[in-house]
């Protein structure tokens, strides 16, 4: 079937209102005469329907093809039952009112009725990059490790090697006391001495070095932030045994200050969310079809991406006692329940969504874009499948997408101010500091060792979008967006018991072209 049909099929629908499910276009252009079907289909579905079926396709061709078309045809009563399951949007007969059912209404009243989208597919632009699906080489062998670290290292090295006159370890371990020396390293262990100050170990490909930063120096500060296996450089004097080098300068890979963001060519606006949950019993289906609806409205019609950064479903024995929260048990039935959910937003976005914890794929980070059992089942949409992490530029604009997994370990390593659950950009802040994902082995956040570290973050991207805490917060590093998107599961048993309150039925929605928020709620 020539791909140009089903584009056509598609952008024909949407042109007029209407989402499609992905069979019922495959059907449509298989059909002889697709037009004619297409034509007659349209005239017969009901006035309130906003998704085109299979069935509604399979009535319309049977009805033309036995020529029945003058008599009696007659796909109503099929339609109007599928028409009962289709996602419930405003359809200008019911007004929203204050205080009425609430849950089926949108929460905005102004420009809330359902709109023809039209958009122009030619002006889109969509590119992923740092996609690993599929390139999984790592065996899990110590070799593996080493070869991970030292990609590390390499990469993040780069951007720290030209700033200062480093030595390897050996030669520094050679030089004589008083030298002015740099180094460039992984930290490999940090601890405060009997005194007070700190000891930073580096590590390269040669051997370590220890560093000395004294408590009462401008960089003191600095040392909190700092975690295991992340890359950094010292510069520093050495000590009269030349045994430890005193630090007098510190630096991270970082974003350049000067970074200036790519913004798109025209006013188009992505949607950026994670953490939906479906399956769970927390999982809020008022908010989603909230959240869908708007997407129909006047106010959305901009909105033409949307960017899903993992936790498409609750997942089974993802945490202890998980299974008491169930509302599906079996985790393919959970995954098809998701697909009914993203079949609610409109038929023209793009979308594109990488793997969280509680989904089927290895934990371990990089993890790959879900399996071709999966990918059939979250077919609506045909959305883009990708690892955690991807790089998706849209219209020019890089969006780095990571579930977010490292940031409960760096807001509980970090002082509160640098990191902490109210703020998650924050924790999100540090990790573009330190070039990195996930910078630290062997906390929470597992690793899989790949021939290259596909962690790190090698580009700068123009916004970084992370969900997994559950929290809401954005704001500019060095003019890199950062956001966390919240999540679509109200307060779990587990959450309340540690306080955690999460941000759920938000929507943060990106200016691509001039990078502004806007976010909007939908609980
Ligand atoms: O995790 C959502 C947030 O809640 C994230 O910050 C981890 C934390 N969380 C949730 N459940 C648990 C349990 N059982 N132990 C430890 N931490 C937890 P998410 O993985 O997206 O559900
Ligand atoms: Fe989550
Ligand atoms: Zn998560």
């Amino acid at each position: 079937m020539p791909l140009e049909d089903h584009a056509r099929i598609v952008s024909e629908l949407t042109s007029r209102g209407y989402n499609a499910e992905r069979e019922a276009v495959t059907q449509l252009a298989a059909a002889d005469q697709p037009a004619a079907v297409l034509e007659f289909l349209l005239d017969e579905l009901p006035a309130d329907a906003l998704v085109v079926r299979s069935t509604h396709v399979e009535s319309a061709r049977s009805a033309l093809e036995t020529d029945a078309a003058a008599t009696n045809p007659d796909p109503a009563p099929d339609a109007a039952a599928q028409a009962d399951s289709t996602p419930s949007v405003s359809t200008g007969t019911t007004q929203p009112t204050a205080g009425g059912s609430g849950a089926e209404t949108p929460v905005e009243t102004e420009g809330s009725q359902p709109i023809e989208r039209s958009v122009d597919h030619d002006l889109r632009d969509l590119e992923i990059t740092g996609d690993m699906t599929g390139q999984s080489t790592g065996t899990g062998d110590y070799s593996d490790f080493v070869t991970v670290f030292r990609d590390r290292l390499e990469r993040l090295g780069s951007k720290l090697r030209g700033r200062i006159n480093h030595r390897p370890a050996t030669a520094i371990q050679s030089m004589p006391g008083g030298s002015e020396v740099a180094m460039v390293g992984l930290v490999n262990d940090v601890r405060s001495t009997a005194s007070g100050h700190w000891l930073v170990e580096l590590e390269d490909a040669t051997g370590t070095f220890p560093w000395l930063v004294m408590k009462d120096r401008e960089y003191a500060d600095l040392v909190g932030e700092l975690l295991c296996d992340e890359a950094l450089a010292m510069e520093g004097t050495l000590s009269d045994d030349a045994g430890i080098a005193f630090v007098d300068s510190m630096y991270f890979p970082d974003v350049p200050r000067t970074h200036e963001p790519s913004t798109a060519d025209r006013h188009v606006q992505a949607a950026l969310i994670s953490d939906v949950h479906v399956g769970s019993d927390e999982f809020m289906a008022d908010a989603w079809n909230d959240f869908s609806d708007w997407l129909h409205t006047e106010q959305a019609k901009h909105v033409e991406y949307l960017l899903i950064a993992g936790d498409m479903v609750e997942g089974v024995g993802v945490y202890p006692n998980q299974d008491d929260e169930l509302e599906i048990i079996d985790i393919y039935e959970q995954y098809e329940a998701f697909n009914e959910r993203l079949k609610q937003v409109p038929g023209d976005l793009d979308v594109v969504m990488i793997p969280g914890n509680h989904d089927a794929v290895r934990l371990a980070e990089p993890q790959p874009g879900f399996d071709e059992k999966l990918r059939g089942i979250m077919s609506a949409h045909d959305p883009q499948i990708v690892s955690n992490p991807s790089t998706v530029t849209l219209e020019g604009v890089s969006v780095l997408m990571y579930h977010g997994v490292s940031l409960d370990e760096v807001i509980a390593e970090l002082p509160e101010e640098k990191a902490n659950y109210d703020e998650p950009h924050k924790a999100m802040f540090q990790l573009l500091k330190k070039r990195h994902v996930a910078p630290q082995f062997g906390g929470h956040t597992r690793l899989a060792p790949e021939e290259e570290d596909y962690l790190v973050i090698d580009e700068v991207p123009d916004i970084f979008h992370t969900g997994h805490v559950h929290k809401l917060g954005f704001g500019k590093y060095h003019n890199v967006l950062a956001i966390n998107s919240g999540c679509w599961q109200s307060q779990t048993d587990f959450q309340k018991s540690v306080n955690i309150d999460p941000d759920a039925g938000f929507a943060p929605i990106v200016d691509l072209d001039t990078l502004d928020v806007t976010v909007q709620k939908f609980s």
